[in-house]
């Protein structure tokens, strides 16, 4: 589980995000810390997985869900092309243990950011 992480607050409404699209078993909100001009996270509201190989073993149609909704957010933030990325343990730059992916786009804009 991974009940008592930031993500778990924000589900909750303990900390506020801003909502970028909600589904009945996902949402997307911008990330606090962006790496390029369209950094969003899509994360699960269950708090059962903690990273993306609990999550493709425990709920596919889950999993299928987040890269649905990362298209979308894809398709009306950035031209339909993105990157999404998941971070699977510490070494590899998990910081929050709730699956969540990092959806990135818009990447040519890169240089905008100084
Ligand atoms: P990872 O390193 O893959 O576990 O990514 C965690 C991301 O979560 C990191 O890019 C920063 C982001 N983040 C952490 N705390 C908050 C928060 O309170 N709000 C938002 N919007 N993003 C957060």
């Amino acid at each position: 589980m991974a009940e008592d992480t930031v993500f778990g607050k924000i589900i909750s409404g303990e900390i506020p995000a801003k909502l970028l699209a909600e589904t009945e078993r996902v949402i997307a909100f911008p990330d606090i810390n962006p790496q390029a001009p369209v950094h969003i996270l899509v994360i699960p509201k269950t708090t059962e997985y903690q990273n993306v190989t609990e999550l493709a073993a425990g709920d596919p149609e889950l999993l299928a869900e987040m890269v649905a909704v990362a298209k979308q957010l894809a398709d009306e933030h950035a031209n339909g092309e993105y990157r999404l990325i998941f971070n699977n343990g510490s070494s590899a730059g998990q910081t929050v243990f709730h699956v969540h992916a990092h959806l990135i786009a818009n990447l040519e804009e890169r240089s905008l950011l100084g």
